[in-house]
């Protein structure tokens, strides 16, 4: 099973959209394992957005996740990572695709709504940034055989 950890940035959780956002993620079958309102550190902002340091947008990045809550999630699923990618649709809302977060909740870059893991290894970093192992929940979901075979 794959892991990712998936972001509802401040844009979201402000306009109210975390709940719509979640949902969408939530009714592909992906498994939540954590959750948590946060408020995002400069320190921890500039954890995760390392491979961002140096270019021109990456102050206004820790600028604006650091500017209000988040609410931080650990999905685990088959193709976790690739499925909430799918389902948020490409970095920049105003070519994003219908039917996606990004396209159908968004328009400006620099407030795309939501986060989600890029490749395995990030996503095992990430969700280790934001989550100790204690905030991780094991459990069963009697719907599991009706989503993964
Ligand atoms: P995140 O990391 O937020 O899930 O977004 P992506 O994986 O889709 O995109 P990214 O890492 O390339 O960018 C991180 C974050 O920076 C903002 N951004 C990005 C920006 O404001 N201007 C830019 O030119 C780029 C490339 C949007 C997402």
């Amino acid at each position: 099973m794959e892991r990712t950890l998936v972001l509802v940035k401040p844009d979201g959780v402000q306009r109210g959209l975390a709940g719509e956002i979640i949902g969408r993620l939530e009714r592909t079958g992906l498994q939540i394992i954590g959750m948590k309102l946060m408020q995002v550190s400069e320190e921890l902002a500039s954890e995760h957005y390392g491979e961002h340091v140096g270019k021109p947008f990456y102050l206004g990045l820790v600028s604006f996740i650091t500017s209000s809550p988040v609410v931080a999630l650990a999905l685990e699923g088959p193709s976790a990572i690739s499925t909430t990618r799918k389902i948020m649709g490409s970095t920049n809302p105003a070519g994003a695709d219908p039917g996606t977060i990004r396209g159908d909740l968004g328009v400006d870059m620099g407030r795309n709504l939501i986060h989600g893991s890029a490749n395995e290894q990030d996503a095992a970093r990430e969700v280790s940034l934001f989550f100790d192992d204690s905030e991780l929940v094991s459990y069963q979901r009697a719907t599991q055989p009706w989503i993964v075979e």
